[in-house]
């Protein structure tokens, strides 16, 4: 089943949105196999954004992503990167589409609330740098528990 790496950055921690956006991706239907709360430092951001190191944004980006703790988790479901992207919307909150989570609760660009992997590709190589295989899970969210 594809998967995808989501990261609620620092706005949304300060902003205390990250109930109400990790809600938007359960409702849609997508299952969290893996979550946790992290302090991304200088090194581990330089390895996430390894492709934005030579551009003009890379230091300011980088101070943000490190300023306060994150939460990243890892969805699950039906062509997850592309709509977990679409439900993101476009890098610039002002220019995002109505109705995506950086058009409803941002303003900027820089600070727009969270990340999500663009390709495949790169969800697979994004989920190895901020998980191991032991913290995610497989499991079936429609198995009956026991009511005792
Ligand atoms: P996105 O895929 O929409 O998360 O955006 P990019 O991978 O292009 O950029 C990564 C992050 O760099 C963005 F989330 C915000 C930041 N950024 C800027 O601060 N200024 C820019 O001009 C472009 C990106």
């Amino acid at each position: 089943m594809e998967r995808t790496l989501v990261i609620l950055k620092p706005d949304t921690v300060q902003r205390k949105l990250i109930g109400r956006i990790i809600q938007r991706f359960e409702d849609k239907g997508f299952k969290i196999v893996g979550m946790k709360m992290i302090w991304i430092d200088r090194d581990l951001a330089t390895k996430h954004y390894e492709a934005h190191v030579n551009k003009p944004f890379f230091n300011s980006l980088l101070e943000f992503i490190t300023s306060l703790p994150v939460v990243v988790m890892v969805l699950e479901g039906t062509d997850v990167v592309e709509q977990v992207r679409k439900m993101v919307g476009s890098t610039d909150c002002r220019k995002a589409e109505v109705g995506t989570i950086r058009f409803d609760f941002g303003l900027s660009i820089q600070n727009n609330l969270v990340h999500a992997s663009e390709s495949i590709q790169d969800a697979e190589r994004e989920i190895k740098i901020f998980f191991k295989e032991e913290e995610l899970f497989s499991y079936d969210p429609y198995k009956p528990l026991s009511t005792v």
